[in-house]
Order: structure tokens, then C-alpha cells, then sequence
């Protein structure tokens, strides 16, 4: 018997628990323990009237064990725990708390009741990792709580609140005080009260009031709009429209060879290594033991787009928060910019009233810096100019308590410049935040020469808190995302000279899987914000320049890459500027020629990712899964591909540097030239992903 599970009777009630730390994963050893026990427990022992399905630890078993994926399985399977349990003559409760989440919640669908705590979350997140549901999930949920809402839960893969799911049917009760005496007093009235212990399989009338097969394929074109290039969201539908064309036993054989199929898929694995590329990002060995700081106040500098998105982030989080402005006017935009996005919020139902107002009331506004001394911690989001910000630093050296972090949210800028202009260039750290600053998940932590690790615990701790995917990065000219961003701009840019026009190029990488391609966005963000740093940095773009020397700055002019309609986003393509483009050409000497889809992916992303290996080499990043995951939560790259760096690999690394070596040929751009970390690996047959943790 399995240690991870253990069985222990109360008045009758066997009470089965499971304790595989850190999230009662589910798996090889806890699945034959469950069988072996629920089996027992089933079993003719006359002593036993109930079960008890319960965890320890901080929450119920939040799915199967994702390491085991790609493994030869090792029986028994969840289906067989779960027919383990639908088998029992007794009836079977599942004690829920934490994050009852995949496989963990697919267990409990197999119990005849559910009980949970407080604050309990429950999902089926399978399609974050590129899968299904693969143990009944798709035809169990749908049976309990109805179709619409199954759906909304397995294509979003967001848990519910504990509170919606007994509204819908998914738990029974909620159990205020000790979750698993409440459980076994709820199996004890089972008993009593000789409840009918109905499957949850073999439910139909959730299902019969339900919508009809149009109905049910008008929603699923919706979300199969939204999907574009997975696999697991067509694949879910279809599982899912079985519950309702196919008897049970059927519909559960065409889920498990889709979960089977979907599994074995680039999809999947990019997906997973995603997940935990997620997790590795934060952790820095040589820090380990470094501890964080406490965070009761936090202070912003700045009002502006991106200080007002960082003020809602510490709000939202539960942290008072003093934003700071230099003037009234800037104060009051500002503070209206954060009320707005929360009324918005709330507009669309995504935001309690009284949750809106909780947070708006964690927010001071002033102009007077002083009043952010006792701050924990400071993050800095003005201007981005280094004189500016040098003098913000010097002042708030003269003001911020000793040991509160002071944070930069630069994209660009020299955090050890910064540092050097105060006395404690040890609490000075990067924080750099993606606009909106309140929606972006990714949160680049730059960690300076003179960062200390209690400074850097710190920051990462607080990205963790307000709910962004913190990936520590060194010190250089953009970072890790921008700097490789910058060298696809300079790639988009010759594309056009060489025979592409800006909607070609967009196309290439939305097919590819980005939500947008390099000119929409540069519309979108404004041509002039680029055009200002280039003409600091003194570099150029042939198109972009020309297009702002005309005050085509995109969306807010309405004229940029593309045309706007007045109110509209949509880009429209300008011949004006395919003129402009054909004329630069021909002006430079570059003769122009068609280009496909393929070639053009190639030419934006083969460059972007020499440049990560050199990013690897010089220690910027600790990893590639670092890269990949800066890039999909930082700049949409898509998920199901795994970020450049797996993508790569994916592709084989010779490929890409005969491709780059292609690439230096034709445009004498020695960035092209295969970087020595690429060359190297590429001659070894090797990935970025052999590389040494
Ligand atoms: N398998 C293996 N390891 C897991 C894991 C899992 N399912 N979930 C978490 N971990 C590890 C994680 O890598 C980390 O390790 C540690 O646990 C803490 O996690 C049949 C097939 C539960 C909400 O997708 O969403 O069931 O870094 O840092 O922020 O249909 O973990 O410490 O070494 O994330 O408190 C479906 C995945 C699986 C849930 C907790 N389940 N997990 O978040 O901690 S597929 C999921 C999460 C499935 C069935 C199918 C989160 C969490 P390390 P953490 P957290």
C-alpha cells in the first residue's frame, strides 16, 4: 500500500486520505492507493456505512501528475480510480479545498457528493497544457452543472469560485468549520437518510433541459473563432457534443482518445513546457535562501499609463498603495485612468461593486513625493529618460526608509546607473511591467550588479503576489525582451524594402500564432514612442521615420502603417504607404520580390532567437525556458509553440543556423551570423534545451 494514501475510520466512516506534497498531484502511487483502499473500504466490511475522499496540504489533488506525461503509463489509470469509486455501493464524499483542478476534480465528479471549504477553487484548466480532460471531465461536468457553463469552464480552463459551483450543482455544501468532520456528517445524513447515490455519469437531466445541438454549435463556433492554430479547443468540442449525440459509454471512449491523441502533440508538449518553464523563471539558485521582504505599503511614481496600470496591480492585490505625481492635473488624469479601467471592469461583470470600491479606497493619490517614506517598497514609472529618472532616484534616496526596495519599471534603461545614483544601490532593482501594466502577466525583474538578494527575493515574491509571472533577467539595452524585439523591427522593416507589405508581414505571424503582427502594433502602441528612442539611440528605420516625419503615428492619428476609419482599430492598408515603401526601394537599390508566409516567419523570428543565444551566453538569461516564457507572456508568442527557444529546437538548430547563415549572406548583417552558443550546439546535434539547468 501506497504511503502517499492512508485510511482511517470515524464512527463508521472511512475516511481516505491523500498527502503527495506540493498539490497532491495524482500520481502512479496514489492511484493504485486509492484503488487499493476505496476498493477495501467498498468492500463487505460491515463496520463501513460511508467514504471519505479527502487531501492534506493546501489543497485537494489539483490534477494528475503532469511529470508523467510522455511516459509509458503505469496502471491503474484515473479512469480506473474513478470506476473504483463509481463501483461503491456505499456512499462516497469528496472533501474539497484549495484547488480541486483536471484530474483532482474529475475524482470528485466520480463521488456521489462534494463538499468543499471556503474559498475553494475549482477547474479544468487541461486546456492551458494543449489536452483535454482525459478521465470523464467532459461528460461528467456538463451533467452537473449543464452545457453552457461546462463549456465556459473547460474552453476558458478558469476555476470557478466555491460559491458559483454550489449555485450550479457542482458541490453539495459548503462546510464553514473543519472541512473533513463536515464531510463525514454529511456521509453520516447520506446514510441515514438512505439518499439515492445516483452517478453523476448517468445524470441526464441537466443535460435533456440543456441547449440543442445548434445552439450547442453556435457557442462552440465562438470559442473555436478565438483558438486559432490549437488543437485542444476543437477537440474539446467535440468531446463535449458527444455528451449529448452519444451514450456515456461512448462519449467517454472518444474523450480518451482525443486526450490520448492530444497528449502525444507538439501542442501539448510546448504547453507543458510552458508550465513549468513558469516556474523555473523566478527561481535563482544563488539566492535560495535569500528572504523577502514584508510588503504592507507600496508607493508608485508616476501616473502615467504605465504607473497607473502598477498602482491598480498592488490594489488589486490587496497592498495600500501612494501613486505620486508631479502635478495636480497629472494626478487627477491619472487617478481617473485607474477609476475608469475599474468601472469598465465592472461594466462587463468582471468586478464586484463593492470589490471595485475596496480597491479604488487602497489607492492615495499626492503630489507630494515625501509622503512615500514608509513604503516598503517603491516603483519608479516616469518618463523614460535616465537624467529623469536619475533625479527621481537621488530624491527618493533622501526619502524611502532604509531597507524598502526602490524598483525601476524602465524597459530599457541601465539599472546599475540607476543604482549608482544612490547610496544603496543594494535595494535598487528592475521591475519592468507590460502595458497595461494591469492585464500583462509577465514582469521582467532586472537584477543589478549590485542587487541584493534579499532585494531581488523581494521583488519576485511581489510579482508572485500581484499575480504576474516574474522571469529574472541582467543587465543590458533592452533586457531580454525588447533587445530581441528590436532586431524583429529592424527584420520587418527589410522585409518591406525587399517585396513585403505591412498586412503580408502581419499575416505571416498572426497565422503563426501571435495575436498581432509587428505594424498593427506599432500602430497601436504609437510610431513616434520608437521614432523618439531611435533618433536618441541614433538609429533609423527607412519606413517607420518617414511615416512620422509625415505625423502618421498610427491608431492615435489615424494614419500610421495603416489606415484608420474614425473610432475604428481596424487597420485598413494604405496604398500611400505601399508607394512610400516602393519608392524607398528603388531609392536604396533593393530590388523587391514576393515573399511567402513561411520565409517571412523565418526572416522575423531566426534573428530574434540568435540573439537569445547570445542573451544565453552572456548570462542575461538563466535559461532558455526563461526566454520562452518572457515572450509568451510578454509579447504573445503563442503558447502552443512554447516560445522561441523551444520553437527552435522544435526546428532542429542546424536549420536555423543555415537559415541565419542564409540571412548574412543576402543582407551583410553581421547580427545574422550564427551566434557561437547556436553554432556550437548546432554542430553537437544538440538543442537549447540540453543545456545545463
Ligand atoms: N503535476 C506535477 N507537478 C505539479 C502539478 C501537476 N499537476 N501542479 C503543480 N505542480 C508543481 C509545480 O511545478 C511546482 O513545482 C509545485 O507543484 C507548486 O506549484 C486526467 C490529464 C495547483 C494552482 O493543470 O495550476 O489532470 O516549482 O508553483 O502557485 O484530465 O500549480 O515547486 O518544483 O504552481 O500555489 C491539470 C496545474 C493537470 C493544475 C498551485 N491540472 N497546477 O499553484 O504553486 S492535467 C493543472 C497549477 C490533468 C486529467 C488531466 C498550480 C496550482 P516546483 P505552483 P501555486
Amino acid at each position: 500500500m501506497s504511503e502517499l494514501v492512508s485510511m482511517r475510520t470515524d464512527g463508521g466512516v472511512a475516511v481516505i486520505t491523500i498527502d503527495n506534497p506540493p498539490v497532491n498531484a495524482i500520481k502512479y502511487e496514489v492511484r493504485a492507493g486509492l484503488v487499493d483502499l476505496v476498493s477495501r473500504a467498498a468492500g463487505g466490511d460491515a463496520g463501513i456505512s460511508a467514504i471519505v475522499i479527502a487531501c492534506a496540504g493546501r489543497t485537494f489533488v489539483a490534477g494528475a501528475d503532469i511529470t508523467e506525461f510522455g511516459k509509458p503509463p503505469r496502471p491503474p489509470s484515473a479512469i480506473a480510480v474513478i470506476e473504483a469509486l463509481e463501483a461503491c455501493p456505499k456512499p462516497v464524499v469528496a472533501a474539497l479545498h484549495g484547488t480541486p483542478l483536471g484530474g483532482g476534480l474529475e475524482l470528485a465528479l466520480g463521488c456521489h457528493f462534494r463538499v468543499a471549504a471556503p474559498g475553494t477553487r475549482l477547474g479544468l484548466p487541461e486546456i492551458k497544457l494543449g489536452i483535454i480532460p482525459g478521465a470523464g471531465g467532459t461528460q461528467r461536468l456538463p451533467r452537473l452543472v449543464g452545457m453552457e457553463k461546462a463549456m465556459a469552464m473547460i474552453l476558458s480552463g478558469e476555476p470557478i469560485p466555491v460559491r458559483d459551483a454550489l449555485d450550479s450543482g457542482l458541490v453539495d455544501e459548503i462546510v464553514d468549520s473543519d472541512l473533513v468532520a463536515g464531510a463525514i456528517a454529511f456521509a453520516r445524513r447520506a446514510v441515514a437518510e438512505k439518499r439515492p447515490l445516483v452517478l453523476v455519469r448517468d445524470r441526464e437531466e441537466k443535460l435533456a433541459n440543456a441547449w440543442g445541438l445548434s445552439q450547442f454549435d453556435t457557442a462552440a463556433a465562438n470559442y473555436t473563432k478565438r483558438a486559432r492554430g490549437q488543437n485542444a479547443p476543437a477537440a474539446a468540442i467535440t468531446a463535449l457534443r458527444a455528451a449529448i449525440t452519444l451514450p456515456v459509454a461512448d462519449a467517454l471512449r472518444r474523450e480518451r482518445d482525443l486526450f490520448l491523441e492530444l497528449v502525444a502533440s507538439d501542442q501539448s508538449k510546448a504547453q507543458r513546457h510552458i508550465f513549468f518553464a513558469e516556474r523555473e523563471a523566478a527561481k535563482v539558485p544563488d539566492i535560495a535562501s535569500a528572504k523577502a521582504h514584508d510588503i504592507a505599503k507600496a508607493a508608485v511614481i508616476g501616473a502615467g499609463t504605465m504607473g497607473a496600470g502598477i498602482t491598480m496591480c498592488f490594489a488589486n492585490a490587496g497592498i495600500p498603495v501612494t501613486v505620486v505625481e508631479t502635478s495636480a492635473d497629472a494626478l487627477t488624469r491619472g487617478l481617473d485612468t485607474v477609476k475608469r479601467n475599474y468601472r469598465n471592469t465592472a461594466a462587463r461583470g468582471g468586478l464586484a461593486t463593492d470589490e471595485m470600491d475596496a480597491r479604488i479606497a487602497r489607492i492615495t493619490g499626492t503630489t507630494d513625493l515625501a509622503a512615500v517614506a514608509d513604503a516598503d517598497i517603491v516603483v519608479e514609472a516616469v518618463f523614460e529618460d535616465m537624467g529623469v529618472k536619475q533625479e527621481v532616484f537621488g530624491r527618493l534616496d533622501g526619502i524611502v526608509k532604509s531597507g524598502a526596495v526602490i524598483a525601476s519599471n524602465t524597459s530599457y534603461l541601465d539599472i546599475d546607473a540607476l543604482g549608482r545614483s544612490t547610496t544603496r544601490p543594494q535595494s535598487v532593482v528592475g521591475m519592468h511591467f507590460f502595458s497595461p501594466a494591469n492585464v500583462m502577466r509577465l514582469l521582467e525583474v532586472v537584477r543589478g550588479a549590485a542587487t541584493s538578494p534579499e532585494t531581488l527575493a523581494t521583488a519576485i515574491a511581489v510579482g508572485r503576489k500581484l499575480g504576474k509571472v516574474p522571469a529574472v533577467v541582467g543587465v543590458c539595452h533592452g533586457f531580454v525582451g525588447n533587445r530581441m524585439l528590436r532586431l524583429r523591427g529592424v527584420e520587418a522593416e527589410r522585409l518591406l524594402l525587399e517585396g513585403a507589405l505591412p498586412h503580408e508581414v502581419d499575416a505571416a505571424l498572426t497565422d503563426f500564432g501571435f495575436p498581432m503582427g509587428p505594424f498593427a502594433m506599432g500602430d497601436l502602441a504609437g510610431l513616434d514612442v520608437g521614432w523618439r528612442m531611435r533618433k536618441a539611440q541614433g538609429l533609423s528605420a527607412p519606413i517607420a521615420d518617414q511615416l512620422c516625419e509625415l505625423g502618421r503615428y498610427g491608431q492615435k492619428t489615424s494614419r500610421g502603417f495603416y489606415l484608420y476609419e474614425p473610432g475604428s482599430r481596424t487597420p485598413k492598408p494604405d496604398p500611400e504607404v505601399e508607394r512610400l515603401i516602393v519608392d524607398t526601394a528603388a531609392q536604396r537599390g533593393v530590388a523587391r520580390s514576393p515573399l511567402g508566409k513561411d520565409a517571412i516567419v523565418e526572416r522575423l523570428l531566426f534573428p530574434m532567437i540568435n540573439e537569445g543565444a547570445r542573451i544565453l551566453r552572456e548570462g542575461i538569461a538563466q535559461r532558455p525556458g526563461d526566454i520562452d516564457v518572457i515572450w509568451v507572456y510578454g509579447y504573445g508568442f503563442p503558447a502552443y509553440r512554447g516560445g522561441p527557444m523551444h520553437y527552435a529546437d522544435s526546428l532542429g538548430l542546424g536549420y536555423i543556423r543555415d537559415r541565419l547563415t542564409a540571412f548574412a549572406d543576402k543582407t551583410g548583417d553581421g547580427r545574422h551570423r550564427p551566434a557561437p552558443l547556436l553554432d556550437e550546439l548546432a554542430a553537437a546535434g544538440r538543442g537549447f534545451a540540453s543545456l545545463p539547468a
